[in-house]
């Protein structure tokens, strides 16, 4: 069976209005997470680094039960923003969007709260994978406002469920993996000011993940930089498998080539 990888890249920057950022982010082989910090005194830095502080536990192997595991680790975020809460009162509302996709041997688990992004580029198609939970997208869902009216609506940053002290429910979504499809994960401070077209076409143009993770927060700050904004670009690629024996012969054959010149000069002399 084919072992699958995300190929990776991924940027941050603080922008060019805020002191600091809140954002946090993970790019592995096998998970991409980003987390969106909110609240006073860099309570969203907590917020949003203990969350990918958890996330990561799962980043080094294949889901078995993606979303209990999944489940699991939005649980562990909660209580240890919880008890950041109850050890410094003063950050009560610290919260943190996550939006993550674990790769599996042929399927993309996606966990997802607030209003990160997620979106697919495979073939001609590209479309955003996850649903903002924010009141903008309610409107747009109720049909009392379009699309394009949401992009510019004066309500567009209020966010309805993020992942924070109180209980409220992650998104869980299964997708098949395919070989070569581009995935690409992204707090607000780029959907924000980039449009979808825009996106897409870098999206297109770079072939490697860095550079397209680059080139977006490249334009999200020549727009601005209003917030904080942060890119994961993941490919879905296959493991380069190596056996050990070609690796451990031509070791040998150098070192003993190596020895044969020093005994033959050893001769000579
Ligand atoms: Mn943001």
């Amino acid at each position: 069976m084919t072992e699958l990888r995300w190929r990776y890249g991924a940027a941050t920057d603080v922008g060019r209005v805020r002191d600091l950022n809140e954002d946090s982010h993970l790019a592995s082989r096998r998970l991409l997470a980003v987390a969106d910090g909110v609240g006073g005194a860099a309570a969203g830095e907590v917020a949003s680094g203990v969350t990918i502080a958890e996330v990561t536990r799962l980043a080094r192997r294949p889901p078995v039960e993606a979303e209990t595991e999944l489940g699991e680790v939005v649980e562990a975020a909660r209580d240890r923003i919880r008890a950041a809460v109850a050890e410094n009162p003063e950050s009560e509302g610290m919260a943190t969007t996550l939006t993550g996709l674990w790769l599996g041997d042929d399927s993309v688990d996606i966990v997802h709260i607030g209003d990160s992004r997620a979106y697919q580029l495979r073939g001609e198609d590209f479309v955003q994978v996850t649903v903002d939970d924010s009141y903008v997208q309610h409107l747009v869902d109720e049909g009392a406002i379009t699309p394009d009216e949401a992009q510019d609506h004066p309500y567009k940053s209020v966010v309805t469920r993020v992942l924070q002290a109180n209980p409220a429910p992650a998104h869980f979504e299964t997708r098949p993996a395919k070989l070569g499809d581009r995935y690409m994960l992204c707090s607000d401070g780029l959907t924000d000011v980039v449009d979808d077209t825009a996106i897409e076409s870098v999206l297109r143009d770079f072939a490697e993940p860095q550079s397209a993770a680059d080139e977006l927060v490249r334009l999200a700050l020549e727009q601005g930089g209003p917030d904080n904004v942060t890119v994961v670009v993941g490919d879905v690629s296959e493991r380069q498998r190596f056996p050990r024996w070609p690796w451990f012969t031509a070791a040998t054959v150098a070192v003993l080539a190596v020895a044969a010149v020093f005994i033959g000069l050893a001769l000579r002399n």
